[in-house]
């Protein structure tokens, strides 16, 4: 029973528009477990048209009627170099199906321009059939059939979407041709159609970036039967079989079909509820968002430097590092980040991504190790399986785990522990006392990443070494995208393990330099932090202040440093909790697989030195209300 149901079939319609002018449109006719992910599908498509946003998009879900399924017509592909050439050939395929009057058929065809719909033209008289010339007949009701099983991509496909239509409309009660040429300015490939010609793709009807299009139905009968035609046009459901895989053609050279399966693997990854769409920041929120721990993104001297350093050194550095990339605010700002952290050298990579991806990857290869906290940000994991090397990863902050795989660990050439010093999405902090005493005992080279912890950890931001009193590990990551408000990552260290990152890390070697205004922008925030030792304590202690508070509302949360998680579970509550956030005026991102474990989804909550009082206390409340009702 449950399983009919989910067979159930059902048409999607998407129409979208401007100030009432058509943007774009389309149809599905998938069963009831598809609708969810494909009505998402077609607002994406709606909303990244060509033709730009839409203000309306309208989405109409109704029951299916019983669908008759027709084979595919056959599908032929026509060159044409010039519209000239491509009209001639269709002259020439509808001449063949007897169609006698050809030339004044195709100049009616441009009267077809900006209809909605096709006109509906008897073959023989020219007479024009259809009730509302001006909307035209639509033809509805047809998708593939097994679309749903196919999967759907958010652009349009000419070729599928038109011969489903036409081999509907050819089996049409007295339609005997079809004449269709695209009304998407980059779309030249239009064709003709009946049963006898089959599907005749004609590769160019007009010149690119011409918006014409249109489409007209030739029907040949007595006038009294129209209405038969029409009504099975527009609603006689029809799920067309054996669609051909996608044409290869000089004109689309087989791509759609190498691209085949993509569709069906993000409709699994929408029923999941693992959807992730790229949207423009919301303004006008109370973020609790991002990693400007200390707001210094929107700093005024830290926008002004990177303004200055771009009109005077360009916008971009225009080649790698170790050609002509380097500049001054390059290398200022690597003095500056060594004196603050202490080391000898520094090295700065264009982002944190690749400061972990080539300091890993250059420190160890095949027949190494590396050690790794199984919570380690994504870039550590890509370095160490970039690397080659042996992974023993081990349990969360877990230092005897790690002391027990350092011990199980074979003979290896060279030796790596690396741990984030911050983990970004649970907020506890490295054990780093102890990370660097079993690196030590076991002649393992120690690395932490100190994304998340400049800035926040330590009496004066100088991180997690500062906060334990510790000494240096032999590599120390960063990143300038954080509590620097700009962006980059960077490694320091001694003199020889920056010398050597600059001969062996390929990302380093291979980017073209950071750009000059990031640079000049990370040494300006680093210079405010320097003079505002007590920021670091400010958002440490905000951060403590919303724990504490969430907690005594009965949603348990800490933290050491500026990321509280509050841990859901569901990945589609946590969903459902963010946007309920949202809508209340707050920007706290819900956290899902893969960057957590799947049913480990959770909002994290990112505390600025920025944040008031007030709006943490505001979220604290709403997080409570909305999470205990749900
Ligand atoms: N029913 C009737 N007419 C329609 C419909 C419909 N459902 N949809 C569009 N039209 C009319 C309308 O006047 C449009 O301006 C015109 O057809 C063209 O529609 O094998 O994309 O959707 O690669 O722009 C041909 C593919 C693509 C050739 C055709 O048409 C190939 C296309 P469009
Ligand atoms: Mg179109």
């Amino acid at each position: 029973m449950k399983e009919q149901e989910g067979k159930k079939l059902y048409s999607l319609k998407m129409r979208a528009s401007r100030a009432g002018a058509h943007i774009s449109g389309a149809e599905r006719i998938v069963p009831c477990a598809a609708v969810p992910h494909l009505a998402a599908v077609m607002a994406e498509r709606a909303l990244s048209h060509s033709k730009g946003k839409p203000d309306f998009i309208n989405i109409k879900v109704e029951s299916a009627p019983e669908p008759l399924r027709i084979k595919a017509l056959n599908v032929t592909t026509h060159e044409a170099s010039t519209p000239e050439e491509g009209w001639a050939v269709a002259r020439k395929l509808l001449a063949a199906d007897e169609i006698d009057r050809i030339d004044e058929i195709i100049a009616l065809f441009r009267e077809t321009y900006g209809m909605r719909g096709a006109m509906l033209l008897d073959a023989d008289t020219l007479e024009r059939l259809e009730p509302d010339p001006a909307r035209g007949v639509r033809a509805t009701f047809m998708d593939e059939e097994g679309s749903a099983e196919h999967g759907f991509s958010a652009e349009k496909n000419h070729f599928a979407e038109a011969l489903v239509l036409a081999t509907k409309v050819a089996n049409a009660p007295g339609i005997v041709g079809e004449i269709c040429m695209s009304d998407d300015p980059g779309y030249v490939t239009g064709y003709v159609a009946s049963r006898r010609i089959g599907y005749a793709r004609i590769t160019c009807l007009k010149e690119k970036g011409d918006p014409a299009g249109g489409r007209i139905f030739l029907y040949r009968g007595p006038h009294e039967k129209v209405g038969e035609t029409i009504d099975y046009i527009q609603k006689q459901c029809v799920l067309v079989e054996d669609m051909p895989s996608r044409p290869r053609s000089a004109a689309d050279g087989g791509r759609e079909n190498v691209l085949d399966g993509l569709g069906r693997e993000l409709a699994e990854i929408h029923t999941a509820g693992l959807w992730r769409t790229v949207r423009e920041r919301p303004v006008g929120l109370k973020s609790f968002a991002g990693n400007d721990y200390l707001g210094l993104a929107e700093d005024p001297r830290v926008k002004a430097a990177a303004c200055e350093a771009i009109s005077k050194f360009g916008a971009g550095s225009g080649a790698s590092r170790l050609v002509t990339g380097t500049l001054p605010p390059h290398l200022e700002l690597e003095r500056h980040l060594a004196r603050f952290k202490g080391t000898e050298d520094a090295l700065v990579f264009a982002t944190g991504y690749m400061a972990n991806l080539g300091t890993i990857s250059a420190f160890v290869g095949k027949g190494d190790a590396v050690f790794s906290d199984e919570l380690n940000h994504a870039s550590i994991v890509d370095g160490c399986r970039l690397s080659k090397a042996d992974v023993f990863i081990y349990r969360h902050n877990d230092m005897d785990d790690l002391a027990a795989k350092m011990s199980q660990a074979g003979p290896h050439r060279r030796r790596l522990a690396v741990s984030d010093a911050v983990f970004s999405m649970d907020g506890d902090i490295l054990d780093l006392p102890r990370f660097l005493e079993l690196c030590r005992a076991n002649g393992v080279i120690s690395m932490i990443d100190e994304a998340h912890a400049t800035g926040v950890m330590g009496a004066t931001g100088h991180g997690l070494c500062e906060h334990f009193g510790t000494g240096h590990p032999d590599i120390l990551m960063g990143t300038l995208s954080k509590a620097l408000g700009s962006e980059g990552g960077y490694v320091c260290a001694s003199r020889t393990v920056c010398d050597y990152l600059r001969n062996r890390a390929r990302p380093f070697i291979f980017s073209t330099a950071h750009n000059p205004g990031s640079a000049a922008a990370a040494d300006a925030a680093l210079a405010i932090l320097e003079g505002h030792p007590e920021l670091a304590r400010a958002v440490r202690e905000k951060a403590r202040m919303f724990a504490a508070g969430l907690s005594a509302l009965g949603i348990p949360a800490k933290t050491e440093s500026a990321i509280v998680p509050v841990m859901v579970g569901d990945e589609r509550k946590a969903m459902e909790i963010a946007a309920r956030l949202e809508s209340e005026g707050f920007l706290v991102p819900a956290i899902r697989y893969p960057t957590v474990a799947k049913g480990a989804a959770r909002l994290r909550v990112s505390i600025s030195a920025a944040s008031c009082d007030d709006d943490i206390r505001a979220l604290a409340a709403a997080i409570a209300r909305i999470g205990t009702a749900l």
